[in-house]
């Protein structure tokens, strides 16, 4: 497919996913949505802040444990990273692993690898670096990436899994095991249930980034959808749902309203929500469940201190 026939199907995707969204009993919207550009930027911002306590603390478990992690994955290993971004996770650890064999990062965004992919080679020139774009949960894209002979790691860092429902994450992390043989590794972050004020604080941040990043869907369906949601008769809303164990993102109709997205009219009652996100949390017992029901046998792991996020080694 060329890039405008990529850019039309995006778009067409766009606008099925959030029509079918908005017409269900519970409104929502799929949270792969919230990064367009704007978005991204947001996201970035609240991995900085104080309350948002989860990308420091991965960051300081790789810097602590990163000779640790490259021991573990062994040597001439092919590093395969689903959600790769700018790879800025994966440049450490590449340069910590003994003679990686291929670092391929898989992507949404062109730009952005294409650049990583650049930074990357400028500092190891010897690594064979082959990027893939598209959405590492279609299988088409992983049928894109190159043969490589020799063992590969799946790199997926970020706590991205709990993104997902756990349904979801065991058919993702099955996706992750076909392209794998035995022996072949994953390295897979998570966040860790915790006491509710802290996971909330986090989705909740007193800078009100998340509550912009939130709300920024809204503005681009206004946009890209010719939508004419009113944004400031919404307001954020996350919570933690102990039964469920993941905190949860919505925006909240703060009256009856009726709003237009391409064309068609929807109802919104005072108090109705939208769920734009949900944001699972695991104990170590119901993350090595997941591996082992995906056929991924835990080796190792690291954590911090305060056991709020944890990093497994697992082999296929
Ligand atoms: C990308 N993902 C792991 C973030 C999270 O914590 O679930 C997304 C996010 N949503 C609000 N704040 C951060």
């Amino acid at each position: 497919m060329n890039m405008a026939a990529q850019g039309f199907a995006v778009v067409q995707a766009f606008e099925h996913d959030v029509l079918a969204g908005l017409n269900a009993a519970q409104k929502t919207l799929p949270c792969k949505y919230l990064y367009d550009e704007a978005g991204s930027r947001l996201f970035e911002e609240i991995c900085a802040l104080e309350d948002y306590y989860l990308t420091r603390t991965e960051a300081d478990i790789f810097a602590r444990k990163i000779d640790a992690m490259a021991q573990a994955l062994g040597p001439d290993v092919t590093l395969i990273e689903p959600g790769a971004g700018n790879c800025a996770k994966a440049e450490p650890l590449l340069q910590a692993m003994y003679t990686p064999a291929a670092y391929l990062p898989l992507d949404i965004s062109p730009e952005i690898l294409f650049a990583a992919r650049q930074r990357i080679q400028q500092r190891m020139p010897g690594l064979p670096i082959s990027p893939a774009v598209g959405d590492f949960t279609s299988p088409a894209v992983w049928r894109e990436l190159p043969e490589t002979a020799g063992r590969k790691v799946v790199f997926f860092p970020g706590s991205t899994i709990g993104n997902f429902t756990p349904e979801q994450a065991r058919s993702l992390l099955g996706l992750f095991a076909d392209q794998v043989q035995t022996g072949d590794g994953l390295l897979l972050a998570a966040d860790l249930v915790k006491d509710s004020v802290v996971l909330e604080r986090a989705y909740h941040d007193s800078n009100h980034v998340t509550e912009a990043f939130n709300k920024n869907l809204l503005h681009r369906i206004n946009r890209e959808l010719d939508g004419s949601f009113n944004i400031d008769a919404f307001a954020h809303r996350a919570f933690y749902h102990r039964l469920r164990r993941r905190v949860e993102m919505h925006l909240v109709s703060l009256k009856e309203q009726v709003v237009e997205v391409c064309g068609r009219q929807f109802h919104f009652a005072e108090g109705e929500t939208i769920h734009t996100e949900n944001s699972h949390k695991y104990t170590l017992a119901t993350l090595e469940e997941l591996l082992h029901s995906t056929g991924f046998q835990p080796q190792q792991y690291w954590t911090d201190h305060q056991q709020h996020y944890a990093i497994y080694y697992a082999e296929a």
